[in-house]
């Protein structure tokens, strides 16, 4: 069968990433199959792009890829649903091709998107054993209702799977062809992207993550994420950095360590950040993950008070966000945390307490968000809801971010626009960008 992977992500901020998990699925699937792939992230006219790759390449089953259902400005968080539909219709436009979808976003919301998009399937979570189960029934015949884990839009309306798949073994990955990716994504920012393992035990009331890869650790062998860095460092020699992709890199604590361990012992010298949880972040870890060339963390704090970190069903409290970025501080690691204001039921009072914890941090950066009960709305809000809290908050930001040089501010553009990201990247710095705010 001839397949198209086509990558349907254009976000650029705050970085352009691979298409780590479309590519993936492409890997999983037999090389009896041919494999074409297409990332329509830097195509000034994507619809166009899309329309006539499909027109010149006439694949039997188009895969489209959905990571992010909005952009990454939560201030007005633009809805990227129109424009994946467009290109869904871009394919029907000039092929009979069956359009399978999958992604981050696209798991948030199978049936919906599969019925809003007119697709005819569906993938959510992890798709390296539902998507070659579909090609095998649609290349021999096969019921497609009888695929494990797979969503099927039957006139007009979505059908959710009639059983699950068991998840993947990690172990059983193949690498993920670096020589694929579009050279663009490493010349924007060097960072290439690389997961550990899936799933996360934790249990964040507003987080999306458990949707996607489940609540259950499941690990990659340390030796195979090694391997895959030297398989990187061989076929995308230009990569300077890379991103540990996992939901939180430092649970459990002791993969955590055999994976610094095993790079270490290798010898890869190159920087990595990744995101990490207070729990279970202590001295000796933070001391081999610099071993193994770690340079920082991202923390979702969320926020300084003990009460919203508990209603937010956070693993930890106030004093342990101090004591992580004491350990970081101590091992030489930068940190970043990201802190969420205004949650339901927050008081201005609290995000004021919030906001004095953070000055009294004073962290390498602080991602301020502030909560905005549309951000996960499939309509687009064209302007969004400036609640009475909301917009308090986005005053005392206005006030108090100028003289905090630290601070990120998205929902005010505040250290985060495009114009003067591209400005740091051509200063030659390296890696995300937080990490240089000092
Ligand atoms: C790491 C990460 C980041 C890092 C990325 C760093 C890097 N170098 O890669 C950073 C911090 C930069 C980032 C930024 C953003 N992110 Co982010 N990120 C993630 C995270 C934690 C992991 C993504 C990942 O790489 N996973 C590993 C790969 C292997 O998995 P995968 O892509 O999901 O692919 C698998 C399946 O989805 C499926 N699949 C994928 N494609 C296809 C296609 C088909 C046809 C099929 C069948 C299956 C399939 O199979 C794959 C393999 O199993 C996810 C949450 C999560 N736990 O998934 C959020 C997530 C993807 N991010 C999200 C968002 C919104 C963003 C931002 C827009 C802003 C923000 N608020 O963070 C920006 C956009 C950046 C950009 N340019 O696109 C959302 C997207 C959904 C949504 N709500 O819109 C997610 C889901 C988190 C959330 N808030 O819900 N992100």
């Amino acid at each position: 069968m001839r397949i198209a992977f086509v990558a349907a992500n254009r976000e650029v901020l705050p970085d352009p990433v691979i298409p780590l998990g479309l590519l993936s699925v492409l890997e999983a699937c037999p090389s009896t199959h041919e494999r074409l792939f297409l990332d329509l992230c830097f195509e000034p006219e994507p619809e166009r792009a899309l329309r006539d790759f499909v027109r010149e390449q006439k694949p039997e089953l188009v895969a489209l890829s959905l990571r992010n259902l909005q952009s990454a400005d939560y201030s007005d968080a633009h809805s990227n649903v129109q424009a994946y539909a467009r290109l869904v219709a871009a394919v029907r436009e000039v092929s009979e091709a069956p359009v399978v979808l999958g992604g981050g976003g696209y798991s948030l919301m199978p049936e919906a998107l599969l019925e809003r998009l007119g697709a005819d399937f569906g993938v959510a979570g992890e798709g390296e054993v539902v998507f070659p189960a579909l090609v095998e029934a649609l290349t021999t015949g096969g019921d497609t209702a009888e695929v494990a884990g797979l969503y099927r839009r039957v006139e007009g309306r979505a059908h959710a799977p009639r059983t699950m798949p068991p998840f993947v073994d990690l172990a059983t990955l193949k690498f993920v062809s670096r020589r694929r990716v579009d050279r663009r994504h490493y010349a924007a920012s060097g960072i290439e992207s690389v997961q550990t393992k899936r799933g996360c035990p934790l249990h964040c009331s507003y987080c999306t993550y458990p949707t996607i890869e489940g609540h259950q650790s499941r690990l990659r062998p340390p030796s195979h994420v090694a391997d895959e860095l030297q398989h990187i460092r061989l076929e995308a020699p230009e990569v300077d950095h890379f991103f540990v992709v996992d939901s939180v890199f430092n649970l459990p604590r002791r993969h955590a360590l055999a994976v610094s361990d095993a790079i270490a012992e290798r010898g890869i010298d190159l920087p990595w950040t990744c995101y990490a949880n207070p729990l279970g972040f202590d001295g000796e870890l933070a001391e081999h993950m610099v071993a193994a060339g770690c340079v920082g963390i991202e923390v979702g704090s969320d926020s300084g008070s003990d009460t919203v970190l508990a209603k937010l069903g956070k693993s930890f409290d106030a004093a342990a966000i101090r004591e992580a970025h004491r350990v970081a501080e101590s091992a030489g690691l930068l940190d970043c945390h990201t802190f969420l204001l205004g949650t339901p039921g927050e008081t201005l009072d609290e995000v004021k307490r919030s906001l004095d914890f953070i000055v009294d941090l004073a962290p390498s950066a602080a991602i301020l968000m502030v909560w905005n009960d549309d951000a996960e709305a499939l309509v687009p809000p064209s302007a969004s809801p400036r609640t009475e809290l909301r917009q308090s908050i986005l005053d005392l930001l206005s006030a108090q971010a100028a003289s905090q040089g630290r601070w990120v501010v998205p929902p005010l553009g505040k250290r985060f626009d495009a114009r003067r990201f591209s400005l740091l990247r051509r200063r030659g710095l390296s890696g995300p960008l937080w990490q240089h705010l000092g």
